[in-house]
This record gives C-alpha cells, structure tokens and sequence, in this order.
C-alpha cells in the first residue's frame, strides 16, 4: 500500500489545557514519526509526499472565510504583540446575538472554533496544509486505479467543521478527500470513522448531503468528548437524512461489541454502494490510550482491515488519533496490513 506523508507536520506542536492547567498536547509529532517508522518496518509499500493544492481545494469542506481565517491567524495574533500560541477565551454560545465575524483576532478565534484544543503557532498553518495535501494526494492516487492508499496525516481532521478547528483538528482531512472524490465524479462517497471520538467535524459537513456517506463508532457523547455531538438519533438533515450514522458505545468496549458495531457499518455502507471509501483512522480506542476509554487490542486492528477490505470498495485511510505513542505506530499499520490481508 502506498502512504503519503510530509515531514512539515513537525512545524506543528500545541499545548492543551488538561485537568485545568496547561500541558504538552497529547497530539505530538511522535505521533506521526511513530506510524511512519512502522510504515518502514513491515514494508508496507513506497512512501511519497504530497503535491501541493490551493486553498480552493478546501473550500467546499469548508467554508472560504474560515480557509482564510486559518491562514492570517498567527501573523494576526503576533501582530498583537503576542508570541505565545494563539487559543480561543470566548466563544458564540446559543443565546447571544450576534452572528457577526468579529474583526479582532481574539474575536475570530472564538467564531472559528468549537473549543481550546486547537491551539496555532507559528507554523501550524503549514503542517495543517502538508496533512490536507496529503489526502488530497491519497484520492488523486486512487482515481489512478489503487486499491488502498494510505494518508498519513497530521494534524488529525475529524473534529474540524465546515467553519470551526477543535479538538486538535483545523481542516477535516477526510471531509477534503471526500469532497475531491465527488469533483473527480464520484457519486456516492462512504466515510468511515473508527476514530474513539465522534467525527462532528465530517458529520457537520455532509450532514445535508446524501452524496457523502457518514458512518462513525465512537464513545457514547453522554461521557466523552465531543459531548454535543454522536448520538444515534442524529441520522441528517433534508436531503441528508438517513445519510449520517452515529454508532456509539459505552465506555468500556472491547473488541467484541466493537466488531459487531463495525458489521452495522459495514452493512450500511455495502447498501449505499459507495464508489470510493475514506476511513477515519484513529487508533485511539487502543486499551492503553491515554485520553480514550475503549480495550481494543493490537491484533484486533488485523481483523478491523480485513472487516474493511471486505467492502471491496477503493479506500483512503486518513490518520487520526491514537496518543499511545508507543503502540499507534503497531496499532494504526495493522489495519493497514489487515487490509492487504497480511494477517499472521
Ligand atoms: C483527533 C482526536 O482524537 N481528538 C481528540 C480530542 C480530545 N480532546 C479532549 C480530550 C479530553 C480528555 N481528557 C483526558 C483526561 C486524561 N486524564
Ligand atoms: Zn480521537
């Protein structure tokens, strides 16, 4: 399988606010080298880099005024004296009256984002389009005939939605890829996210559309982030409805309910006949993740992409989470060997 990836996601490392004070984020440029190095070590196929796209490729997942926002976030906050990161303080909460975007960066950051864990430094911008790219790259290798391409992605996408960065995300990877699908003529697009956390981002996105596909397992929203979103009863809106499905569960999972969740996915993906898959991967419901609370195991990641190469559907896989750093490397590729069924 071959994997795109680019070095320029090291020009981004954040802070997060944890147990309320500020720390190191989980999400690290370890995270990357991690499964690149694992990527390297079974031999898993050519590593390429990705080409470069304009901004205009993220619009239509996005909003153009939010593109623009990320790209004069820092030089506006710096411009303020500040050389910190820059994070949100304020935020339109429903009650206020206001819709305006505001014109000070302060005020932008609050419009533009669901929460504080999307921090921007200095070359977050770059990194973010180097992961965006990489995508865009994976589908561009698809549409040439490949069964399986690998983005590896960093920063993460799934929380970012058409108008707001959160939860580590700032432009949603796998929502771009789709998007870019469609534009290549793809009718049907099936999105996949085995993320631990729910994809609000990607489900925000497509949720009036019938043309994208949204199927996502996660940790029940009642207990984890991102709490405000992931319930089943969220099945789309207008033309969308019936085109989004949210499979939580509880804390807890293991790989027996997990699978079983996975074949209710995989059952509504083969009826849509999608023409091209992404899957949201994130290896965050390992047993020993750090900020999620699912038991898989590593041999379970084999059996999750053989379940997935089953569909026998064109598949991009798009990075995600996982802040095991030790295991996210062995976790994140096993999927992969899974799916090209080197499964012993
Ligand atoms: C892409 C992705 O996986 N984003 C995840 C963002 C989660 N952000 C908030 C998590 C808060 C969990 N608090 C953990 C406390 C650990 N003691
Ligand atoms: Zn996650």
């Amino acid at each position: 399988m071959l994997t795109v990836y680019s070095s320029d996601h090291r020009l981004h490392h954040g802070v997060e606010l944890k147990d309320g004070a500020i720390s190191a984020s989980f999400e690290k440029p370890e995270r990357a080298e991690t499964v690149l190095a694992r990527v390297k070590t079974v031999g898993l196929g050519d590593i390429i880099a990705p080409r470069s796209y304009e901004h205009s490729d993220y619009v239509g997942a996005h909003s153009e005024r939010y593109v623009e926002f990320l790209a004069n976030a820092w030089s506006e906050w710096t411009a303020t004296g500040r050389t910190s990161q820059a994070l949100p303080l304020v935020w339109p909460i429903r009650g206020l009256p206001s819709t305006e975007v505001p014109q000070f960066i302060d005020g932008k950051l609050g419009f533009f984002s669901m929460d504080a864990g999307s921090p921007i430094n200095e070359g977050t911008w770059e990194a973010v389009c180097s992961s965006a790219n990489s995508a865009l790259t994976g589908v561009d290798r698809l549409s040439s005939g490949m069964r399986g391409v690998f983005a590896l992605c960093r920063p993460p996408g799934h929380h970012a939605g058409r108008e707001y960065t959160g939860g580590y995300c700032y432009l949603n990877n796998a929502a771009i890829a789709a998007q870019r699908c469609i534009q290549q003529g793809a009718k049907r697009v099936a999105v996949l996210d085995i993320d631990f956390h729910h994809g609000n981002g990607t489900q925000d996105i497509f949720y009036d559309r019938s043309d994208v596909l949204f199927v996502s397992i996660h940790g029940d929203p009642a207990v984890c982030y991102p709490y405000f979103s992931g319930h089943a009863d969220e099945r789309g809106m207008g033309q969308g409805e019936g085109f989004n499905l949210n499979l939580p569960l509880p804390k807890g999972t293991a790989m027996a309910e997990f699978e079983a969740a996975l074949f209710d996915a995989s059952a509504t993906i083969a009826r849509y006949k999608a023409d091209a898959l992404i899957v949201s991967l994130g290896v965050d419901t390992f047993e020993g993740d750090p900020i999620s609370h699912f038991r898989l195991r590593s041999p379970d990641y084999l059996r999750i992409g053989e379940m997935i190469e089953g569909l026998g559907v064109p598949t991009l896989f798009v990075m995600e989470g996982g802040y095991m750093v030790d295991e996210i490397g062995l976790n994140a590729v096993n999927v992969l060997l899974g799916f090209e069924g080197r499964t012993r």
